[in-house]
């Protein structure tokens, strides 16, 4: 089922070219495009402009995009209590281990008297955008919601696409109702219906409604990415998310029909999304082709699973021996990478590029998609050789606060002077020696 690309002749060369392991042609360049009036538009009308395409792209009508708390309250009253008790652990688990990455104020004493204290703030306000589209992702609330309030972001809005209930033309045009939940469970109380690079322009510009943003997070499809892109100066954003990407490291130890199920778990997202098997083991490479057809005629979502699984971002690559796969996955840098090998810990420790590494047997992707306490916004299409997903860390800055006495000024200065003189900048060096040599005359 999935494309064979054999590099097992290749194992002496030392680089893999970014070519050998293709990815799934997203043009963000042209969605730019599309893209551009309308935030153009967004920036110009605010909430008219929202609700004009609230009706031409998610057929419902609004008039405005600001969720009432009753609607949250509502929603969270509604909500089924074992889906509200599998999110409130999924919190309590992301809460565990992003609380462990905050980060404390530190002063280096540099010389007596002269200090530097790096100081952590909070991003002040901060736009979450959850995605509609072909799934409804509470999971997504929880991921983004809790890295900013462990952060102590001050000001917190969500937005998520406006949904058209079925067997209705029109609907008043809220999120889907387990968005809605998801934020009243986590005390988000500012929470838009808006969807789409319009609600990334609402995020950076501000309406009457939704006061503008310092920072926007959360994935999105191609339109969110090109809208991150082309705000990106105006707001902060977190990344351009692409499609899920899984890959699986395993040798002839591991069981075919997993591999198979969790290649398919992630191939459920999206018809561009990429499940990729690196292995030395062509037994098990024929045993995991044999499982996903299998798998897959009984996959509720066959049809976009078909599609993702047999498009060119989706293949097994036959490699030498697992030193070999090892390069080639940190090549490729997965956005999720499995270890299913024996000595699976060892192995994984080894591993440098990707965005979160799944150990053994039971820590499938689809645990950390929702409750491993992992974050499961993480870098796609390679930017986990870069970059990494979302953190605590993703919604603060370091801020240096620079303490220096007169004297151990005086100490350092004539270095100040050199180094200023050396790059034809003598008024940086006559700033330090004004404190010494210069007499201002008293004001009168
Ligand atoms: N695998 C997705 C996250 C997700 N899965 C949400 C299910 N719901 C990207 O990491
Ligand atoms: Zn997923």
């Amino acid at each position: 089922m999935l494309n064979r690309i054999d590099l097992r002749d290749a194992a002496t060369s030392a680089a893999i070219d970014r070519e050998l392991l293709p990815r799934a042609e997203l043009d963000v360049e042209a969605a730019l495009e599309k893209v551009r009036p309308i935030c153009e538009d967004v920036r110009h009308r605010g909430t008219a402009a929202l609700v004009e395409y609230a009706r031409r792209f998610d057929g419902v009508r609004q008039t405005r995009t600001r969720v009432p708390a009753e609607a949250l309250a509502r929603a969270l009253a509604e909500l089924d209590p074992a889906v509200r008790t599998a999110l409130e652990e999924s919190v309590r688990r992301a809460r565990l281990v992003h609380r462990e990455q905050r980060r404390t104020d530190h002063t280096t004493k540099v010389v007596p008297g002269g200090t530097v204290t790096e100081r952590w703030v909070p991003v002040q306000r901060v736009g979450l955008y959850v995605p509609g589209g072909q799934a409804v992702y509470p999971s997504s609330v929880v991921m983004n919601v809790v890295p900013a309030q462990e952060a102590g972001v001050g000001s917190l809005a969500v937005s998520s696409p406006p949904q058209r209930t079925p067997g209705q033309e029109w609907s008043d045009g809220l999120p889907h109702p387990t968005i809605m939940a998801a934020c009243a469970l986590l005390g988000v109380d500012e929470v838009h219906a808006a969807g789409g690079a319009q609600a990334i322009a609402m995020f950076a510009h501000g309406t009457a409604e939704c006061r503008p943003v310092k920072l926007v997070t959360g994935p999105g499809n191609i339109y969110v990415a090109a809208a991150k892109r082309l705000l990106k100066g105006i707001v902060g954003i977190d990344a351009e998310a692409g499609p899920t990407e899984i890959a699986v490291l395993a040798d002839e130890h591991a069981d075919p029909a997993l591999i198979a199920a969790d290649l398919i778990s992630q191939a459920e997202h999206d018809e561009l999304a990429a499940a990729v098997l690196v292995t030395p083991s062509v037994a098990l490479a024929d045993a995991v082709d044999a499982e996903l057809t299998r798998q897959v005629a009984a996959a509720k979502h066959h049809q976009r699973i078909t599609a993702a699984l047999t498009g060119r971002q989706s293949y097994t690559v036959l490699v030498a021996d697992l030193d070999h796969g090892l390069t080639v996955v940190d090549a490729y840098a997965a956005e999720h990478l499995e270890i299913q090998t024996e000595r699976a810990a060892e192995v994984a420790a080894r591993v440098t590029n990707a965005g979160a590494v799944f150990v053994g047997p039971h820590a499938p992707v689809s645990l950390g998609d929702y409750c491993a306490g992992s974050n499961h916004v993480l870098p796609t299409g390679g930017c986990a050789c870069h970059s990494s997903g979302l953190s605590v860390q993703s919604f603060l800055r370091g801020v240096h606060v620079v303490e220096y006495d007169r004297e151990a000024l005086a100490e350092v200065a004539p270095l100040v002077v050199t180094l200023a003189e050396a790059e034809d900048l003598p008024a940086h060096g006559a700033a330090v020696q004004a404190r010494f040599e210069w007499k201002v005359p008293p004001r009168k």
